[in-house]
């Protein structure tokens, strides 16, 4: 199914502005549009600090250089003007970029008569937004920053337009105009823009150049991830000595898109399924699109490479949050349709996940970045257009070919129960001698071993530390206090993160390491508790711990591993009966129910530090009466997580209590 030029068009758009929302205070938030916030200025910062705007000067920031060019031209195409693309690298650190579009303007720019549309876009730095460290570091990414940048850091660079039947050139140096624009007379047979510069020695220094091999694989990735164009590779077979696989000269087109880009990728790979899950779609209405390919290998590795609007997303995002979302929910559906709904009870979408082989390229207007290089999608329509979008006809496929869906079935219930028995097995090994000597001073250990059925309890404060340490079951509970209210760390950077005693405290007694480094076989307990006061302090304090654990681990939450301890607030006693309720409201159904209006003696826990060990035992952490809430990503339901998740990083702690409260959809209530 071929794009229709107008969605596109939206999605070329989207790119553009695919630059930092404005900081507050800036007009943007005040009514302006876009053009009216045109606010121009030259390029000094950007020599001066460049990795605001590039993410750095090193070789990735160099070839960011050349994405950005490229990127124009896709735009071009992608909103229907250009037909081919053409990139050539010659000898001397030059590369050039050419498309068939309809070549930049040239006429006199109508804020600055004196100037070409051209040398304005070439030498001036657009849109409010982008400056100022907080916007860049807020959204927008480090692609759309614009060609200006590029002329900065370039040492030279020049560019033709061929526009209404003439030739025209300009030249400039270190982002200054080396040369009036010139009209070079007329032309036929030609249009477009040719961009040709070589990176500034001076920024990215002297032995930096632009590697064929990644330019290359840049080059082929457009042309898969746009299937309506034609792209052209030229290079020096000078810069080729040496280099296996980068031809001299190459044309690509790839009228099947992605489907292509994945039967290229794993080429000799065994798969599972014998056929590609494969398409494209556009969201009705608009705009919007996602176009994907998937298969299972038989074995190895699995990827997701991620891409929005044509720009790689390595680090993954909303995006690959919904095709997950997707895969999960229509695998589990087809469990249910063939009467598996029991066998498929425990599958996971890391389970899912396990060889799956993907390829997902969503169009979405003012995509929005985050991360520490803004590589990772944060948009959250994404996780809803990928789902949406992908659930129907993942349904079909599995539909239609019974005898793959059903090996598929088989292999991702396999690697569910190969992931239980492995964690019950994981025994003996847990505490060696070195790792527990590594472990936090404030950590009061269990004395067994396995992991398997050990449970560590996170405190807020000493006091409440202690009587925890009291209450304990030594064998198997673990318990550690951290002081105070813990790091925001929705709000904080790497640094002040790295630098946190609380949290690195925490890490070293989980043992099982962050992010990509997640290690669930290294994970020290089964069952990690949040153990806060029932009131509004403690409540912020869990909704800090459960955001950094979102942040940091998610892996551990999707592997059922956090949890939330339900302390009471009341106790209530009649005679010799005791009882407690965790809140106002079962607190009156008690006193309506189990007293019926008797009188009683009411007790309200300000603490958990203030309760003693034996009652802090009956009703929090024995896990004969307690209660334990199940943090859960809701995988089904990205949006909602990542909107909780939000609402936790406001600075309002009463929207934290309610977190804790509202998370019926978060949160699954166990009796554990
Ligand atoms: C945001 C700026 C950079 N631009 C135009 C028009 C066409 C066009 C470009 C381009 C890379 C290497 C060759 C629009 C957009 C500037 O305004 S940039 N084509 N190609 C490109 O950079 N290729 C344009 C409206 C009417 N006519 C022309």
């Amino acid at each position: 199914m071929a794009p229709k030029p107008d969605l596109f068009g939206g999605a070329a758009a989207a790119r553009k502005s695919a630059k930092p929302a404005p900081a507050k205070g800036t007009p943007g938030e005040n009514g302006y549009t876009a053009a009216d916030i045109e606010v121009l200025e030259g390029l000094e910062p950007v020599r001066r600090r460049p990795g605001m705007y590039i993410g750095g000067t090193d070789e990735k920031a160099l070839h960011h250089l050349f994405s950005e060019v490229i990127d124009n031209a896709m735009d071009e195409a992608v909103a229907g003007h250009a037909t081919f693309i053409s990139v050539e690298m010659e000898p001397g650190g030059y590369i050039s970029v050419s498309d068939n579009g309809r070549g930049i303007p040239i006429d006199p720019h109508p804020k600055f008569p004196k100037k070409s549309a051209l040398e304005v876009i070439l030498t001036t730095l657009h849109s409010g937004g982008k400056f100022g460290s907080k916007a860049y570091s807020t959204s927008g990414g480090l692609h759309g920053v614009g060609v200006s940048v590029v002329n900065a850091l370039s040492e030279h660079l020049e560019v033709e337009v061929a526009r209404g039947q003439r030739l025209y050139k300009q030249s400039f140096s270190r982002g200054k105009p080396a040369s009036e624009l010139e009209d070079l007379g007329a032309v036929h047979n030609r249009r477009g823009t040719k961009v040709r510069f070589v990176p500034d020695k001076l920024i990215f220094g002297v032995n930096a150049h632009l590697k064929p091999q990644r330019v290359f694989a840049m080059t082929r990735a457009k042309a898969y991830l746009f299937a309506g164009i034609e792209v052209r590779w030229q290079c020096a077979p000078e810069l080729l000595a040496g280099i296996d696989g980068v031809p001299e000269k190459e044309s690509f087109k790839f009228p099947g898109g992605l489907k292509d880009y994945l039967a290229a990728t794993v080429t000799g790979r065994p798969l599972l399924t014998t056929e590609f899950f494969a398409g494209k779609v556009e969201a009705d209405p608009g705009p919007g699109a996602v176009e994907w390919a998937i298969g299972w290998a038989e074995d190895g590795d699995s990827f997701i490479h991620s891409y929005c609007n044509t720009i790689p997303t390595p680090d993954g995002g909303t995006h690959e949050a919904g095709l997950r979302g997707a895969l999960l929910r229509g695998l589990r559906s087809y469990a249910d349709l063939t009467g598996q709904t029991k066998r498929f009870k425990d599958v996971t979408s890391e389970d899912v996940m396990s060889g799956c082989v993907a390829l997902l390229s969503v169009f979405i207007r003012e995509p929005e970045f985050q991360g520490q290089t803004k590589e990772r999608l944060s948009s959250a329509e994404a996780t809803r257009l990928v789902e949406q979008l992908i659930r129907d006809p993942f349904d079909h496929w599995l539909a239609n070919s019974p005898a793959q869906a059903r090996r598929l079935l088989d292999r991702v219930i396999e690697v569910a129960e190969d992931r239980i028995r492995r964690r019950s097995e994981k025994g003996t090994l847990r505490k060696t001698a070195t790792r527990k000597l590594r472990l936090p001073g404030k950590l009061a250990d269990c004395t067994q071993d396995t992991a398997a059925g050990a449970e560590i309890f996170i405190v807020e404060g000493d006091s409440a530390g202690g009587s925890a340490k009291q209450a304990r079951a030594r064998q198997n509970q673990a318990v550690l206090p951290l002081r105070g209210k813990i790091l925001n760390v929705a709000n904080a950077g790497a640094d002040k993160l790295a630098n946190n005693q609380q949290l690195a405290d925490l890490l070293l007694a989980l043992g099982c390491g962050t992010k990509t480094s997640y290690r669930e076989e290294d994970l020290r307990y089964e069952k990690v508790i949040v153990m806060t006061d029932a009131d509004v302090d403690g409540a912020h304090i869990a909704s800090l711990l459960v955001t950094f654990f979102y942040r940091e681990m998610p892996n551990l939450i999707r592997g059922g591993h956090l949890y939330l301890a339900v302390p009471p607030l009341y106790r209530i006693t009649q005679g010799a009966t005791t009882v407690y309720a965790r809140n106002d409201a079962e607190r009156e159904k008690l006193l309506a129910t189990t007293f019926k209006g008797k009188k009683v003696d009411i007790g309200r826990f300000k603490g958990l530090g203030e309760m003693m060990p034996q009652q802090l035992r009956e009703t929090t952490m024995d896990p004969k009466r307690r209660t334990l809430l199940r943090v859960e990503i809701a995988e089904d339901d990205e949006i909602e997580t990542r909107a909780a998740v939000e609402r936790l990083m406001g600075s309002k702690a009463d929207a934290r209590f309610r977190f804790i409260q509202e998370h019926a959809q978060f949160v699954n209530e166990l009796d554990v």
